[in-house]
């Protein structure tokens, strides 16, 4: 019998697989599958072993989006939770993005709606060759979500966003690529093995420092670059032992030092540092 829980978890060594698995649905986003991902977002990030992720969805799509059938009432009406962006999708978006390890998206078939953008939100997106990007939104009256305004334009120019968001056509997972809204595609039944490689590759690298340049690109849209050489100058010094014994490991060609940390530092933290630091100069 299928495994029934909304979201499976696999074990590999130094990183974890999370897979959607409401395959009948194409993998639509109903609450249990909310909280499971959750906890399993929050279990990986607990595990000092845990240095990537991969995220992929079971059966033939990745994910289609919030389901419909939690949102249609017994008049047939579509309502819209706009709560349920603030209990669960914008919470969501907002982990991956800060996990102190990258995250892979394994696209293995169709990313529509919030599917689309949460696989977007991911730090490398990989997709099957027959994969489909659909921004759904606007054919059921909605505006994209997820995070989808602030990275379509960020990743393909505001031309190409708009054509996206404003007709919902499905993009090619090809034309994805060319157009720079994903990493990399593969033929399909070469995409996990793909995407394993990349991770087992991950928990090979120094995590730490991936960890600071995820930040870094993340931080640098609001900044000019002024500010940008600062804040890499100050991640540079953070001090972080293991990022110097890196240099050491280049020269004797030995892996560098891949423990990672339980949680980055942000902005406000540095602030908060900074303050400290000028009381104890007065
Ligand atoms: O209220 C809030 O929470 C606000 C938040 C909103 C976030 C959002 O994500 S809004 C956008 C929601 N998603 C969509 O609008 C996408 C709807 N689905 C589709 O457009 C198409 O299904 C696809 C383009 C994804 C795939 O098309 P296709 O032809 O390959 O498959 P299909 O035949 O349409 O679907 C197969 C089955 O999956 C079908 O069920 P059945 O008839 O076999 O029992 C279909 O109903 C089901 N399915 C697909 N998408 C959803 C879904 N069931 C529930 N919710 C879905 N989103």
């Amino acid at each position: 019998m299928a495994d029934e829980s909304p979201v499976l978890v696999e074990r590999c060594a130094g990183y974890r697989v999370i897979t959607l698995n409401r395959p009948k649905q194409l993998n639509a986003f109903n609450e249990a599958m909310h909280q499971a991902l959750r906890r399993a977002l929050s279990e990986a990030e607990e595990d000092s072993d845990c240095r990537a992720l991969m995220l992929t969805g079971a059966g033939r799509a990745f994910c289609s989006g919030q389901d419909l059938r939690e949102r249609i009432s017994a008049d047939g009406k579509t309502t819209v939770l706009g709560s349920a962006l603030e209990t669960y999708y914008n919470p969501l978006v907002r982990k991956l993005r800060a996990l102190p390890f990258p995250v892979v998206a394994a696209v293995n078939g169709v990313a529509a709606g919030a599917g689309a953008n949460i696989a977007l939100a991911c730090d490398l997106v990989l997709a099957a060759r027959s994969a489909t990007f659909v921004q759904a939104f606007a054919k059921i009256g909605l505006v994209p979500d997820s995070g989808g305004t602030w990275f379509l334009p960020r990743l393909v120019g505001p031309a190409r966003a708009r054509g996206l968001a404003l007709t919902g056509e499905p993009l090619s997972a090809e034309k994805a690529e060319a157009w720079g809204l994903i990493w990399k595609i593969h033929e399909d039944l070469e995409l996990m093995a793909e995407a394993h490689r990349l991770c087992v590759h991950f928990t090979e690298a120094p995590t730490v420092a991936l960890a600071l340049i995820k930040r870094l690109l993340d931080e640098s849209w609001a900044n000019d670059l002024d500010a940008q050489l600062d804040l890499e100058r100050e991640t540079q010094r953070e001090p972080h032992s293991r990022l110097r014994r890196g240099h050491a490991c280049v020269l004797c060609k030995a892996p560098a030092d891949v423990q990672r940390p339980q949680r980055l530092m942000t902005a406000a933290d540095r602030n908060q540092t900074g303050r400290q630091a000028r009381r104890r100069s007065l």
